[in-house]
């Protein structure tokens, strides 16, 4: 085996001297798998570029820049908490001489007298335009009347007509007013309500179920079996149901 290989060899370099010249060259053919003899070209051009490699790796960070421009003022903060209570300052000067208590007591007398104005001319005002007639007042309602008799629906068209409306008492300071005018004739007078739409459930014009009420003992109880829907005040200020056809002294408010 040793002896093939240097036998191939010494071979080579036998032939390398012999035959070798210059242009030509020794080189091994691997289809032939002998050496030969070939003669050298001139070399070859440059092949076209590769393909870009990999992405390198992430340098390392770079030193820190300059300092930038101051930002713009932000938003005030939350209040702190209350510091603390400051020393006392210096005592002012002294007031001038306070008014005597006879001067302070004119005073009063003064206040009284002109409220009573002011609210003379309120009551005044609050008069103005009203039908003539005798009249009563509770809180912020004027309640008027001549005297004269109606039915209730004659009693309703005159009050309308005059700018009002047939007195209905929403509480006791009203019923007392409207009782006080009552009183001046010793008549019974008609009040601004009835139970024409459900028996016994009494409402007030503006179909609204009634909340003050002043019923006389027994009442409203549909008398006799007679159509009671209609409300009249009697002498003690108690309310009592009767035929709305019956005339009764006709009492307006404003
Ligand atoms: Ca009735
Ligand atoms: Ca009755």
């Amino acid at each position: 085996m040793w002896n093939i290989q240097i036998v191939k060899v010494l071979g080579v370099l036998l032939l390398h001297v012999a035959l070798v010249t210059p242009g030509t060259q020794v080189c091994y053919d691997s289809n032939e798998n002998a050496y030969s003899i070939i003669t050298c070209g001139a070399p070859g051009k440059n092949g076209t570029n590769g393909i870009d490699g990999k992405r390198g790796e992430k340098g390392e960070t770079g030193p820190a820049g300059p300092q930038g421009f101051p930002g713009l003022q932000g938003p005030a903060g939350l209040a702190g908490p209350p510091g603390p209570r400051g020393e006392q300052g210096p005592s002012g000067a002294k007031g001038e001489r306070g008014d005597s208590a006879n001067s302070a007591l004119e005073d009063l007398k003064k206040k009284i007298l002109d409220l009573d104005t002011q609210i003379k001319s309120a009551l005044d005002s609050q008069n103005k335009g009203l039908p003539k007639g005798r009249r009563a007042i509770a809180g912020d309602k004027v309640y008027v009347t001549s005297g004269a008799v109606a039915t209730y629906d004659e009693a309703i068209t005159i009050c309308k007509t005059a700018g009002g409306q047939l007195a209905v008492p929403l509480n006791s300071a009203e019923n007392n007013a409207i009782l006080a005018l009552r009183n001046k004739y010793a008549l019974n007078a008609v009040l601004g309500m009835n139970d024409k739409q459900t028996q016994g459930i009494f409402q007030y014009l503006i179909n609204m179920i009634i909340s003050y009420q002043n019923w006389d003992y027994g009442e409203p109880n549909n008398h006799r079996g007679m159509n009671e829907d209609c409300v009249e005040i009697l002498s003690s200020g108690k309310w009592n149901d009767y035929p709305c056809e019956m005339p009764k002294v006709v009492i307006c408010e404003f």
